[in-house]
């Protein structure tokens, strides 16, 4: 099995007697990284798989889950009920309230984003100590989490790393980059003072995504919306209104990647990880550049530019292109897709035909 290194294994509760199947759970299962992380994992063997969203998931991935639950994250008896019945082993924690969504009600997207989090670091370390080993938790995070202060400093900046222009403009990568914190505390200094405490009780490994394309899905509620919904509105001849300038630029990589590298950290050796957290990147187009690649595959694309001045400044806070060396360098991150092989070989292909069968 390429699966993630954990058997399916029946362990006996502390809580109640019974045995409890181990689980890798999934928040934010339905939504577009879900999707595809659900089938990856299927794929790869795991009939283990434990799904939490806030929306009954569809039939179609209900069936590749071990359970579903349906609830909101910071609902502290639906975790109850989950942990009675599963032992969480692994966490993908990819419930969240994105950038353009997070700015309408930006506190919403702090209860959800942080409260969430938080919830589910402390649901993982509980899980740690009760059956004494280390909860894997798995966190995207995203280029959001950067701040570059004006255009001149985006474009004369080149690839940036991990480190630089951690200044968020959004409520979501301040959330996101708060987080990641987050993380590395639990992982390295939870409950440091206590005398009971457990030394890395738990096992953090964070992905920072850049806008993601997928064919089978179409986002909502992000800022890097504007490249996926321009393919998926050629595909099916509508008219599309990108709501940045044509010379905006930032780093994309295809869903497929994001899924496959997701994996890839979560297996990977620990004592290879230098860093909690790893910047993903693979193409950066601009706007008006993948609008031409869109025109070439989709000739009758009708697309205009009519930016949102403050989406556009939004998009204009990320950075061009992100830094992946250490990723590449420790657990051998190498996305397959760059631009011309992602339109070639997976959008192009898998979009036109799932809407000529639709
Ligand atoms: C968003 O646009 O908010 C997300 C992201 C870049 O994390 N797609």
């Amino acid at each position: 099995m390429t699966g993630i290194p954990l058997d399916p294994v029946l362990e006996q509760s502390s809580l109640s007697g019974q045995a409890r199947s181990s689980a890798i759970l999934i928040t934010g299962a339905g939504g577009e990284v879900g999707h595809g992380l659900i089938r990856a994992l299927w794929e790869s063997g795991h009939r283990d798989i434990v799904a939490l969203d806030i929306r009954r998931l569809d039939r179609e991935l209900r069936d590749l889950c071990l359970d579903t639950f349906v609830g909101d994250i910071c609902d502290s008896a639906l975790l109850g009920r989950m942990l009675a019945m599963y032992e969480i082993r692994v966490i993908f924690h990819l419930a969240a309230l994105l950038s353009t969504r997070g700015e309408f009600s930006p506190e919403a997207a702090h209860d959800v984003n942080v409260g969430g989090t938080m919830a589910l670091l402390k649901l993982a370390a509980e899980q740690s100590r009760s059956h004494g080993e280390r909860v894997k938790f798995v966190f995207p995070s995203s280029i959001a989490v950067y701040g570059l202060p004006d255009l001149a400093t985006k474009r004369s900046a080149g690839r940036i790393g991990e480190d630089q222009y951690l200044e968020p403009t959004t409520m979501y990568g301040c959330n996101k980059l708060y987080c990641e914190h987050l993380g590395r505390y639990y992982q390295r200094h939870y409950r440091q003072l206590a005398k009971d405490r457990i030394p890395d009780v738990i096992d953090f490994r964070c992905v920072r995504y850049p806008g993601l394309i997928s064919a089978d899905t179409v986002p909502s509620g992000g800022t890097s919306d504007f490249a996926p919904e321009m393919i998926h509105a050629a595909a099916q001849q509508q008219r599309y209104a990108c709501f940045v300038r044509p010379d905006t630029r930032i780093p994309f990589m295809t869903m497929p990647d994001a899924i496959e590298a997701t994996m890839q950290l979560a297996r990977a050796d620990k004592s290879r990880l230098r860093r909690t957290v790893y910047n993903l990147g693979a193409f950066q187009p601009s706007a008006g550049e993948f609008a031409a690649i869109v025109g070439e595959h989709f000739p009758g694309a009708e697309i205009e530019f009519a930016p949102d001045v403050e989406r556009q400044a939004i998009v204009d806070s990320w950075p061009e292109e992100v830094d992946d060396s250490a990723a590449r360098e420790d657990w051998g991150y190498a996305p397959r897709h760059d631009l011309a092989t992602a339109f070639g070989e997976y959008l192009v292909p898998r979009i036109r035909a799932r809407y000529a069968s639709s």
